[in-house]
Parts: structure tokens; sequence; C-alpha cells
């Protein structure tokens, strides 16, 4: 039981070695998003941020899920983009 722990921590531990550049992702918690048009806006508005790869918008749940190199980007860019398009975000916590 032990061992098998070890060998799944080594697995998952070593990409994250491997790849110190590793992409990131964050969850916004994004605020106006009031009809079907909002999440398509917003959806440019984040894969308009450099570095930026990935963009899932959530629009029940009124979340963005993002997926960005942390060397081109840091979630302040994330939510300064929201902002400017008129949807304000906060990283998720
Ligand atoms: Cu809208």
């Amino acid at each position: 039981m032990y061992n098998t722990f070890l060998a799944l921590l080594a697995l998952t531990a070593l990409p994250l070695a491997a790849f110190a550049m590793a992409p990131q992702t964050v969850t916004l918690v994004v605020q106006n998003m009031t009809c079907q048009v909002c999440p398509i806006t917003l959806k440019k508005s984040l894969q308009g941020v450099a570095g930026v790869s990935e963009v899932s918008i959530d629009f029940a749940k009124k979340t963005a899920r993002v997926t960005f190199d942390p060397d081109k980007a840091k979630s302040a860019d994330l939510t300064a983009a929201t902002r400017n398009a008129g949807y304000p975000s906060a990283v998720q916590k």
C-alpha cells in the first residue's frame, strides 16, 4: 500500500519537476454575465491575453477556467482583461 503511494507520488511529481514552465490553471469568478453572448465576449477577452492557451466558460456557475503560461501571464493579467471587457472577476480560492 505504502509502495503504491510512493509510486503514485513519483509519477505525479516528476512531470512538475521536469517542466518548470508547466501551464497554470485558475478559475475566475466572473460578474456581469447576464446573457448568452457574455461568455463569448468574455472568452475572447481572455484569449487575447498573451500566454493563455485554454479558456472554458461556465455560464451557469459564472466562472471561467483559464490555462496559461505563468512565464507570460499572471492571474492579474486575466482579471484585468475581463474587467476591461466589462466583466470584473476574481480568482476563486
Ligand atoms: Cu451578455
